[in-house]
């Protein structure tokens, strides 16, 4: 298979609407949901999600998905094949800890390649609940799949407000 670098799309609106081969979860580690998209994913996609989330926590993940890593369940309902969940890392003004959002992206698409999912559908992960800074995170996000080794075609970020779509479009123009 050759290796394709992915077109980034943006798209405004609600992730659990997306068509995609696999949809990212910004989850905590607890992988037994949330709020924000972690939240939304859940109800849109029914219990086959948190079923395989707890069988996860019982097997691999007793301790909890670690910030930077990602996993993959059925995505349920949601109109895509799997749920890819990763857990971003909560923002801190002390210490930089961007290289954990970027293996978020990394992470994922590596779990996306092994899937043979070509299209991903991204939430801006870790600027919600987790309070990292939009620009930045749009900056983090978009270098991060550009430099990943990957096969997946497509990555769509989708931004629920005008400020996350702003600030993606901003980046990507700019880079
Ligand atoms: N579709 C697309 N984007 C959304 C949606 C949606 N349906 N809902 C919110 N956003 P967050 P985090 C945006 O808080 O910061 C959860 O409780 C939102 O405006 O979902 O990584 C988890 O369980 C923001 O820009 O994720 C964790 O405990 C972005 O998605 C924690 O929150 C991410 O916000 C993870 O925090």
């Amino acid at each position: 298979m050759t290796q394709v670098v992915p077109d980034i799309t943006l798209v405004r609106g609600d992730i659990t609407e997306q068509h995609a081969d696999a949809i990212v979860n910004a989850a905590n580690s607890s992988l037994l949901g949330g709020g924000g998209v972690d939240g939304a994913i859940h109800r849109r996609g029914g219990p086959e999600i948190l079923a395989e989330c707890r069988a996860l926590r019982a097997s691999h993940y007793g301790k909890g998905l670690p910030t930077g890593a990602a996993v993959a369940t059925t995505a349920g309902r949601l109109h895509a094949a799997h749920v890819i969940h990763t857990v971003g890392p909560v923002w801190s003004r002390e210490e930089d800890r961007s290289a954990l959002l970027a293996s978020c992206h990394r992470e994922a698409l590596k779990v996306a390649d092994q899937l043979g999912a070509r299209t991903v559908a991204f939430p801006a992960i870790s600027t919600g609940a987790y309070g990292w800074p939009m620009a930045d995170a749009a900056r983090i996000a978009v270098e991060a799949v550009r430099d990943a080794n990957t096969h997946v075609e497509e990555v769509r970020f989708v931004l629920f407000d005008e400020e996350a779509y702003r600030a993606f479009a901003e980046r990507i123009r700019s880079s």
